[in-house]
Parts: structure tokens; sequence; C-alpha cells
């Protein structure tokens, strides 16, 4: 056994205090990494020993490599856990890690770097036979083997930057005289925007849904897919709402899903916990976007649901910990949705919003869990992502899970900074939401429908009733 005493926590915020948690619930010593700007964070105030990185610019504390490997060596950490997000899937640093002697909490240096090239996981995943979107063989480089592409998988299909991601770089075309206009621009696009002018082609997905799945692997063999969430209802590619199980996923597609999963994370050798990125059609067929090498930052549903402690089996896993579960451990219980809280102003266009936070009222009662680094006159710094809370709702059925949310929502205040609670509280009280009848295009559809309503949120209008300041 490799052996975990003392856990270097190299990130911030929410997911710091949930890592500094799990290394409670284990009995191991954890030292928390923090820049400038969050000397005075919860994390730093919870901690048992605490060093600080450097500076608040990100570059210069969170993906600094020998900043945090001076602070994991001169405190005497065996163990380095990334969080999400910074260098959650740096392949270098899981590399230097393991060079050091420490043992990084994530999986190896190369599964990393395979799933990080998009092509390449995409690759790996067609060759084991998960299912992939039907497109070109790879870069596209003049309108006749565009053309000569679409021939096999029809219209529409989507023109995607090689270079682009998160949703940045992507043209829909619907026919071959579209295509004829739009395919040089679209390379030219390419290269202004993300400096290559490669560009493949997909067919397009109409109206998908986000549906990913949970994979555990120890690094004995064994390797679980600890079910699936929803995460369509997103925001210009930021998620707002995820939930377990997938609402109205028929169990067919959903077994299928799994296994499918199961499959790809096995064919690239994966241990720790990952993620595998689906869009599921309306028909049911799914296809295999990416995988994440990491936690994420909508565990919690899954954890609620299944009762496992996702972050703390990733510290046993990478302690060396056989993770054996049974079949009637793989059964959800229930159904579990999570909010994202952001500082932003939904009355703004979600312009983030920094400054100090004065009134923080979390809610709880039956079914409700809160992961946040949120305290009353805690300063919310301006360099880093907004999300300042999640907060959790579960019920036995996905309608209690919802009213649940619901009054969670309503009996949370924070103030001193905008925030998107009320906006969130609309969201979920949606007719469409409430039926499950959700895909990535939503959100988008939603904020149209309520634009007027949206735009008077935080004058106190309407959305917030719980509370009475
Ligand atoms: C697609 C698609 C439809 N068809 N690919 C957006 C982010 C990137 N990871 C993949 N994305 C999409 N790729 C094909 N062939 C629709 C999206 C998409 C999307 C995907 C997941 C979650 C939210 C989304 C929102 C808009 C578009």
């Amino acid at each position: 056994m490799a052996g975990v005493r003392k856990v270097l926590i190299a990130n911030r915020g929410e997911i710091a205090v949930r890592i500094l948690r799990a290394c409670r619930e284990l009995g191991i010593g954890a030292v928390v990494a923090y820049s400038e700007a969050d000397r005075d964070s919860l994390a730093v105030r919870l901690a048992d020993e605490a060093v600080c990185i450097g500076p608040a610019q990100s570059a210069r504390s969170y993906t600094n490599i020998p900043a945090l490997m001076s602070a994991a060596l001169v405190t005497g950490c065996d163990a380095l856990h990334p969080g999400y997000g910074f260098l959650a899937e740096n392949a270098y640093l899981a590399e230097i890690c393991q060079q050091l002697g420490i043992t990084f909490v994530g999986p190896p240096p190369d599964v990393i770097a395979k799933m990080g090239d998009k092509a390449v996981a995409r690759q790996i995943m067609k060759q084991s036979g998960v299912p992939t979107v039907p497109g070109s063989e790879g870069v596209v480089r003049d309108l006749a083997s565009a053309k000569e592409a679409i021939r096999r998988i029809g219209y529409p299909a989507l023109i995607k930057a090689v270079a682009g991601g998160g949703g940045r770089g992507m043209r829909v075309v619907t026919s071959e005289g579209e295509l004829t206009r739009l395919f040089s621009i679209a390379q030219q696009e390419a290269e202004t925007n993300f400096g290559s002018g490669d560009v493949y082609i997909e067919r397009y997905v109409d109206k998908p849904r986000h549906v990913e799945v949970q994979i555990l692997a120890d690094r004995h063999g064994h390797i679980y897919a600890i079910g699936e969430r929803d995460c369509s209802l997103q925001r210009r590619h930021q998620k707002l709402v995820e939930e377990a199980p997938a609402p109205n996923l028929n169990k067919k597609v959903r077994d299928n899903l799994l296994r499918a999963a199961i499959k790809g994370a096995k064919a690239v050798g994966y241990q720790n916990a990952g993620t595998l990125e689906f869009l599921v059609d309306a028909s049911g067929n799914f296809y295999f976007m990416e995988m994440n090498t990491r936690i994420q930052v909508e565990h919690p549903v899954t954890e609620r649901v299944y009762g496992l402690d996702l972050v703390a089996w990733q510290l046993q896993i990478a302690a060396g910990a056989e993770l054996k579960l049974d079949n009637k451990d793989l059964v959800p219980h229930g159904h579990s949705i999570e909010v994202r809280i952001t500082a932003e102003d939904p009355a703004a266009d979600f312009q983030p919003g920094a400054g100090t936070v004065d009134t923080v009222v979390l809610p709880g009662g039956p079914g409700i869990r809160v992961d946040t680094h949120l305290y009353p006159g805690y300063r919310v710094p301006p360099d880093y992502d907004s999300l300042l809370a999640k907060i959790i709702s579960w019920g036995e059925t996905r309608d209690q899970a919802v009213n649940r949310m619901d009054r969670a929502l309503a009996e949370t205040f924070i103030s001193g900074i905008p925030n998107t609670t009320s906006f969130l509280r609309l969201l979920v009280t949606d007719g469409g939401f409430r039926r499950g009848d959700v895909h990535t295009g939503y959100v988008a559809e939603f904020m149209h429908r309520n634009a007027a309503i949206i735009s008077r949120l935080g004058d106190g209008l309407p959305a917030s009733a719980g509370w009475n300041p």
C-alpha cells in the first residue's frame, strides 16, 4: 500500500473544504495550499496547517507546479489532491508527483494525457466499441473532403474547430449550399480565434441531453459505473443544475450507457474517480464526448443516491485500498438535484461580482446538503471562478427532490454580493424541469420565455418568499 497520511490540498473554495472534510473523515492530515487572496478563506481557517503558495493570480499560485511541490515537500505531505479546475487534469503535475514520491490523487499521468487530447480519447473509445458521433476521420482540409464526409453522415452537420472546445468554434450546416458558403469561413474563424484553422465534421445531434457516467476504479482491477448524472441545464456551457439519476432515461438505454462507460474506462486503464460525458439524443442514441479525469463539481448528487463518499474513495484508492461493491450497492436510492449558486447578477447578463458577503442564511432540514466556503464577512476575491455554494437536495422521488430544492432556495439568503439564488429557484420550479423534459438548449429557451422576470431579479421582486431580510 502506498499509504496516505498527509494530503496537500492544491485547490481553493468549496472543493478545498470538501477535500478537507474527506481527510478528517479518514483521519488523514491535510495541508491547505492557498494564494494571498485566499488567506482568510474557510479552508485555511478550518485547516490543521496551511501554506501560502503565491500571489492571487492563479498562474503564480494554484497552477504553479514548483510552488505546489515545494509546499508539499516542506510540509511533509505524501499525497496531493488537485480538486477540479486549475491543475486537476495536468499530466505533468501527476508525473512530477510520481517522481517526488508524492501520491497524486487521480489517475496515472499517461491516462490524463490521453484523455486530455480529445482526438486521442475519441479514437480510443471508438476502437473499444464505445459509440462516438459519426464524423470525419480527423481534420478536413478542403470543401471537397467536407462534402465527401457529410455524404456518409448526412445533414445537418457540425463543423468543429480542432483547437476549440467548451462549445466554442462550432458551426451548424444544414445543406450542401450552406456548407459551400461556410466551410472556408469556419476555417478562417478557427484560425483567428484558436490559432489553428484545422476543423473536423460531425453529425449534428439536435437538442441533446448531457448525461455523464461516474466511474470509480481501484488499483486492483475493480472498476464500477456509479450511475449517471444529467447535466443538461447549462448556460453558455456553464452547468447550473445537475441530477442523479437522469430523468426519463429508458432503462435499456441507461444499462447500455453504463456498460459502454465501463468498457471505455477499462480500455484506457482508468484508476480513481473519473467521468465519461455523453450526448444522448431524443431517440436514446448516445455518443461519447470526452472523459474528465478528476472529481467533478456535481459529484454530491451521485454520493447522495449511492451513499458513497467519492472524495474519501479517491483518497483510499490512491492509498492502494481495494474497492469492492455489490450489485445492490450500485442501485440508486431516490433522486438528488444540485444547483450551483454563483456570484453573478442574473439581471445583468450574469455579470460576475466580487465583494464582501454580508448575510449568509443557508438552508437545511430533511434532504438538504450544502457545500460552500462562504461565511458572513467573507470577502469573495475577484480572481477566481464565481461558485459560492452548491445546494444538494434529495427525495424518495424526483418530485420530492424538486420540492425540497424549491424550499431550500426559498430559505437561502446571501447579501453583499450579487448571486443567482432567486434565478435558480425560478429555473427549478419551471414546468419543463418539473417534468424532467430537459435538453442542452433548455436554459436558453427558459431565459427567452422569462426575460422580463429575469431582468428584474435582485429588485427583491419574485422568488424570494422564504427569508424576509
Ligand atoms: C455537439 C452538439 C451536437 N452535435 N456535437 C458543446 C461543448 C462540447 N463539449 C460539445 N458540445 C456539443 N457538441 C454534435 N455533434 C451539441 C453540443 C452542445 C452541448 C453539449 C453538451 C452540453 C451542452 C451543450 C450545449 C450546446 C451544444
